[in-house]
């Protein structure tokens, strides 16, 4: 019934265009998405006709694509909208976009055209086919490596279609566009100060597309970095020197002090071990740190007497190699671990009983390895004993 139908329209149609009988034509311009029932023209008075014409002649509207837009009021004498109209779905980028359609009347037959000229809104944000895009990039990346973004669209077309881009924040990156064949353009990101994951490891920037409409619309993307490390830093000891004292009576396993160093880089580059680097001394066999936590312990017996102090160099380093130093100064306390030891030089066996007082029976002397007050000796001999003892300072003056 319907295809019927469109055939009589179609046979018409070529009837009256070969009889080349095209009473005249008037074209509108109109902005697409008006309302339903919006006056489009005054189609009677711009065709010259009578309003009662439109009805005596049965007036009729034909569309190519049978697309009822448009509408006939014949009372009025006017054209309205009567379907939504989208330039974008009628016609794409495509511009100028027009839509054509004709009026036949009958008694006798009159036909018309009329072009409407559809004109574009700005109805249409750019947009991104994705809310976001990720990146993984080494904080080594050097200054004008380029990462290609994805790019906008907007359906509109002219002022109102895509017009440009910004990204920001600027720190790092700005845009660089390049021409592609297909008269669009490549939108990249380039590095312009170099990244560094210790102050930021992840940035967050936003691309926005904008066109040139008025009000200009916009859309977005976030472009989420991930910084990777790379091993720029070495390892700092949080002291340059530590000072430790010790009783050289520690036991082993005694803990002096625990160095501490930081590395800023992240994972094995970051990853700090000790270890004791003198060489030339017995440091190494008195002396352990724990590589893992910087623990110094005693590993071997001090003796005051034998040395009274110690430099232990520490070094720190990282997976990757790099290193710091820093040295324990160690200073042994002397304890009293000597008895005073008495050493007869000469004695006399017997003593006359006529020996006159002073006579000298008996030569020692007394010693002490301790220091300071663990080193000084008192001698005392039993009282109501016949004899005396006079110190000398040194006993070879004595002899
Ligand atoms: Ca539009
Ligand atoms: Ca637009
Ligand atoms: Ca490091
Ligand atoms: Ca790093």
């Amino acid at each position: 019934m319907l295809d019927r139908t469109m055939r009589r329209q179609v046979l018409l149609f070529i009837s009256i265009f070969t009889l080349n009988s095209v009473f005249g034509q008037v074209t509108y311009s109109i902005p697409e998405e008006m309302s339903k029932g919006s006056l489009v023209g005054n189609i009677a008075q711009d065709l010259g006709l009578d309003v009662k014409r439109l009805k005596s002649g049965k007036a009729r509207i034909y569309t190519e694509d049978n697309a009822e837009y448009i509408e006939l009021n014949k009372d009025r004498g006017a054209l309205l909208v009567k379907e939504r109209i989208d330039r974008e779905a009628l016609c794409g980028q495509t511009t100028p976009c027009a839509l054509r359609l004709q009026i036949t009347l009958e008694d006798p037959i009159e036909f018309f055209t009329v072009t409407l000229e559809i004109n574009d809104i700005n109805d249409n944000a750019p947009s991104f086919k994705k809310d976001e895009m990720k990146f993984r990039i080494s904080e080594s990346a050097v200054i004008g490596a380029k990462f290609v973004l994805e790019r906008a669209m907007d359906l509109d077309v002219g002022m109102n279609g895509l017009r440009g881009y910004s990204l920001k924040p600027t720190d790092n990156f700005n845009l660089k566009f390049q021409n592609q064949q297909d008269g669009s353009k490549k939108v990249e990101m380039v590095l312009q100060k170099h990244l560094d994951r210790e102050a930021q490891d992840h940035l967050f920037l936003t691309l926005t597309a904008f066109d040139g409409g008025d009000p200009q619309l916009s859309g977005t993307m976030q472009v989420e970095i991930f910084v990777l490390d790379v091993n720029d830093n070495a390892p700092v000891f949080t002291q340059e020197v530590y000072k430790v004292t010790i009783m050289e009576t520690a036991m082993k396993d005694t803990i002096l002090s625990t160095v501490s160093a930081v590395d800023a880089d992240e994972g094995s580059n970051g990853k700090v071990s000790y270890s004791i680097t003198n060489t030339l001394d017995d440091v190494p066999v008195m002396f352990q740190v724990d590589e893992e936590n910087g623990v110094v312990v005693l590993s071997g017996t001090l003796d005051y007497e034998k040395a009274q102090h110690y430099e232990i160099h520490v070094q720190a380093s990282d997976d990757g190699g790099l290193t710091d130093s820093c040295k324990i100064i160690v200073e042994v306390t002397d304890t009293n671990d000597n008895p005073p030891s008495i050493n007869v030089m000469s004695k006399t066996n017997s003593i006359s009983e006529k020996s006159r007082p002073g006579t000298v029976v008996t030569i020692f002397n007394v010693q002490d390895p301790d220091s300071g007050e663990n080193g000084n000796v008192a001698c005392n001999i039993e009282e109501n004993m016949p004899f005396l003892m006079k110190t000398t300072d040194d006993a070879a003056d004595t002899e």
